[in-house]
């Protein structure tokens, strides 16, 4: 591909900053004896636990997160094995976002100790991206004694690699010019999306760096792997144009329900499913999201569990699109008369702001959904005024105490 075609349609100045073994600094911080030591933070190896982390002490050791504790403990003997404080973990993720959000509004949290940075208009006022990471790793030392990678690109996958390429306490920019020479020699699992299962389904087609991805032929790549072809094709090229969503701090909204008895009858299952659905569109609306992915889920009485998830072309926050998603994913699931079922609950996911999904689907009743939008709006009202059961649907006569999620 010739290079003007690798240019981005715009150019942007993304930062990935990731704390460093979050929850191990943050111990050896606040316990001066840990430190420099293999400190390691999970659940207890007699009851199976995992490790949540580590410090990178203990990772040459070959302890990682998610590794069961008792495998830790054969690998790292004398290594420190603790509990954690999560509520101090959370506090200083909440101070670490408000050093974040001097430099921009646009601010995309991933987990507790990671978020994307859109700085491209923040130049003016605080200097380009190297700069500002230098800030942030300046001011994340001097505040909260702790250490972060931060990585500077055009876009978000670039920015998310380059964070991890240097770790710890790592600054690494990725330009245009690096795709070839740093990006390409990098295994497929670096490319952001590809886990476990789909790196080996990879590897059997024989990419193994993500320079094979990119020079892979697409049009046939896309008979074993779908539409991700296309993605991994384009992020290969360095390609990624998400933008940098802040609006997803709060990642799912759900609700479920237990019920007292199983429930064999189907009816009654819709019915609590459009009640869940109310209750999570309202709230979605109160916090001003749309989402995209439904996920069902349904605990059999035997104590199985299963998730459903279906992801709309558009974002919405209609209770009619959202139940009629969830009905699919239930009619798929094909219970049976011998199915009794003790738990049921919808989560919607994928956030993107109100009112930004400007595409609408082909299928969509545009009018309709205009109105029911203004119905919604007049039922929300009622409902803040004069409490939730001001306004039910004659279908939902028989409810079980729901739990938020
Ligand atoms: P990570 O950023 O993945 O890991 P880390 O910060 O400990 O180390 P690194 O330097 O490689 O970034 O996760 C942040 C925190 O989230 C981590 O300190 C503990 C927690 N966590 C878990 O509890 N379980 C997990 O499986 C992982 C990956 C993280
Ligand atoms: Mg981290």
């Amino acid at each position: 591909m010739p290079g003007s075609q690798q240019e981005p349609l715009r150019e942007r100045t993304i930062l990935h900053l990731d704390m460093d073994a979050f929850f191990a600094s943050v111990e050896q911080r606040d316990h001066p004896e840990l430190r420099g030591k293999p400190v390691i933070i999970g659940g207890d190896a007699e009851s199976r636990g995992v490790v949540s982390t580590c410090s990178y002490e203990a990772r040459k050791f070959g302890v990682h997160s998610a590794m069961p504790t008792a495998q830790a403990k054969r690998l790292c003997p004398h290594g420190i094995y603790l509990h954690g404080n999560h509520a101090k973990y959370s506090a200083v993720s909440r101070q670490m976002f408000a050093i974040l959000s001097r430099y921009t509004p646009l601010i995309e949290g991933l987990s507790v100790d990671e978020a994307f940075l859109d700085v491209t208009g923040s130049y003016k006022l605080f200097g380009d991206g190297v700069t500002i990471a230098e800030r942030l790793k300046y001011e994340i030392r001097q505040e909260l004694d702790l250490t972060a990678s931060v990585g500077v690109s055009y876009n978000k996958f670039l920015a998310k690699l380059a964070s991890d390429l240097d770790k710890p306490n790592g600054l690494v920019v990725v330009t245009p010019a690096d795709i070839e020479t740093r990006v390409h020699p990098l295994p497929i699992t670096r490319l952001w999306g590809v886990g476990q299962k789909s790196a080996e389904q990879l590897m059997r087609l024989g990419l193994r760096t993500i320079g094979d991805v990119a020079h892979m032929d697409v049009t046939r790549m896309r008979r074993y792997l779908g539409s991700l072809a296309d993605h991994l094709y384009l992020l290969a090229q360095g390609i990624d144009e998400r933008p940098v969503q802040p609006h997803r701090e709060a990642k799912s909204i759900g609700q479920e329900t237990t019920f007292a008895e199983d429930v064999r009858d189907f009816a009654f299952l819709e019915a609590t499913l459009l009640a869940q659905v109310e209750t999570i569109a309202r709230r979605m609306r109160s916090k001003g999201v749309e989402g995209r992915t439904v996920t069902l889920k349904l605990r059999y009485a035997p104590f199985r569990t299963i998730t459903r998830s279906h992801t709309m072309p558009n974002a919405s926050a209609l209770e009619k699109t959202l139940y009629h998603t969830v009905k699919l994913l239930l009619a798929k699931c094909g219970l049976t008369r011998d199915d009794a079922i003790r738990l049921i609950g919808v989560s919607v996911s994928h956030f993107t702001p109100a009112g930004e999904t400007q595409q609408l689907s082909l299928f969509d009743d545009v009018q309709s959904d205009v109105k029911q939008q203004d119905l919604t709006k007049v039922v929300d009202q009622l409902k803040d005024k004069f409490g939730e059961n001001v306004l039910t649907r004659a279908r939902l006569v028989r409810r079980d105490k729901p739990e938020d999620s």
